[in-house]
């Protein structure tokens, strides 16, 4: 078997994505995911420019070689361009091998672990009681848990509150907006959020929250303290996780649970961090990642530290990684939770797939490969439409974590 022809396929329904296809002589193709959010064209010309033409001829069933040959014989390793790049080759390669062979990934990478997938949703508002709102609609659908997020008082924009009060979306159309931030105002308001929740909800909901790295470690230190009493399932991004020693401050300080890794792209970065047990929960996923190959290294080395998984899964990563990620989820052991934030209709019906929900939990389907597809036809009635993600700067202007 042969690799004929690779395509890569720019849309943006409801949002930009780039997606791989990949065909074979004997007529069976795969899809995978390679969305970088803001970038998103980098990795379009990575692929089409530079790993394409190296991958006609090849065998597909080869998985593990072609990674091989993509992250050593490229011989600049790592980062997010080159790694989302690879991430989709692999994907597609698992996609046509489990078509090949008539079965679902899941099946090829070890059989389920489990029933289904525990995901967490967003709830998002403007204040505390619009917050709360959220968190009963989510509940109400049959999520098990919920990440929370809210606006502070005094600050304009907040990190994963709509502006307009419709759905959040991280992307801004045009180019980068600029935001504003306050710590001291965010440390204030964030554990009345939780208080609040926890007095409306009672104990049984999982709760979650994501400091989207703009702490210092003294600083998350006391947030995680300071939130002790609701019992979160995780904080998540305290810190800008560069210095994987800074850690080790926030835990010895707290037993909030730490996740990290939505930035991450390969296994070196979480090294340390999983190694010397400092974070509880490892986000990385299987498009930043260097796809399902990638990350099955990460998890199996995460195990061995009771480090368990929970993969990153915004609305920037497409229903292609969702299904990828399902496969995966199923197939670990050490799997924490599953991140979803619901996609537009026009993107899922763009990328019709067989991945269902049903109280709290999702499900991959039992469709040969991955179980998703891109209509191609219908993705080129929404072209690339140019969006960015905020930059933010403190209140005295300063350049700031976004
Ligand atoms: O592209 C960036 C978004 O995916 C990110 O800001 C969302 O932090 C995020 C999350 O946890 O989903
Ligand atoms: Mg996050």
């Amino acid at each position: 078997m042969k690799i004929t022809k690779g395509k890569v396929i720019v849309c943006s329904p409801g949002r930009n994505f780039i997606t791989i296809k990949l065909e074979t002589d004997e007529g069976v193709y795969g899809i995978g995911d390679a969305t970088l959010n803001g970038r998103e064209l980098s990795v379009a010309s990575y692929l089409e420019d530079h790993v394409i033409p190296c991958l006609i001829g090849k065998d597909p069933s080869n998985i593990e070689d072609i990674w091989q040959y993509l992250y050593r014989g490229a011989y600049w390793r790592r980062g997010p361009v080159t790694m989302t790049a690879i991430a989709a080759v692999d994907m597609a390669l698992w996609d046509i091998k489990g078509k090949v062979l008539n079965t679902p990934v899941y099946n090829l990478l070890g059989g389920k672990c489990r029933k289904g997938v525990m995901v967490y949703s967003h709830a998002n508002g403007k204040d505390i009681e619009h917050t709360l709102d959220e968190v009963g609609k989510h509940l109400d659908m049959g999520y098990k848990a919920v990440r929370a997020q809210c606006g502070i008082p005094g600050v304009p924009t907040t990190y994963g509150v709509p502006k307009d009060g419709g759905k959040y979306e991280p992307a801004e159309k045009g180019l980068p907006s600029e935001h504003a931030w306050s710590t001291e105002k965010y440390m204030r308001h964030v554990p009345e959020l939780f208080k609040r929740i926890r007095e409306v909800y009672g104990d049984e909901p999982l709760l979650l929250h994501d400091c989207h790295h703009r702490l210092t470690p003294i600083e998350a230190a006391r947030v995680g303290r300071d939130l002790e009493p609701y019992r979160l399932f995780w904080m998540e991004d305290p810190v800008p996780a560069e210095l994987q020693e800074g850690f080790r401050l926030i835990r010895e300080h707290t037993t909030t649970p730490i996740a990290v890794g939505e930035v991450f792209n390969s296994i070196y970065d979480a090294e340390r961090l999983i190694k010397e047990q400092l974070i509880d929960y490892i986000r990385m996923t299987t498009l930043h990642a260097g796809g399902i190959s990638h990350m099955k290294k990460v998890a199996s080395f995460a195990e061995l530290y009771h480090v368990q998984t929970g993969s990153h899964g915004a609305t920037d990563l497409s229903p292609v990684t969702m299904a990828a990620a399902l496969h995966f989820d199923m197939s670990i052991t050490n799997f924490g939770i599953q991140e979803h934030m619901a996609h537009t209709d026009e993107t899922d019906e763009v990328f019709p797939h067989a991945y269902s929900f049903n109280e709290g939990y999702f499900y991959p389907g039992d469709e040969p490969g991955l179980g998703v597809d891109i209509d191609e036809k219908l993705a080129a009635k929404y072209p690339y439409d140019p969006a960015y993600l905020p930059v933010n700067r403190k209140e005295d202007g300063t350049l700031f974590h976004w």
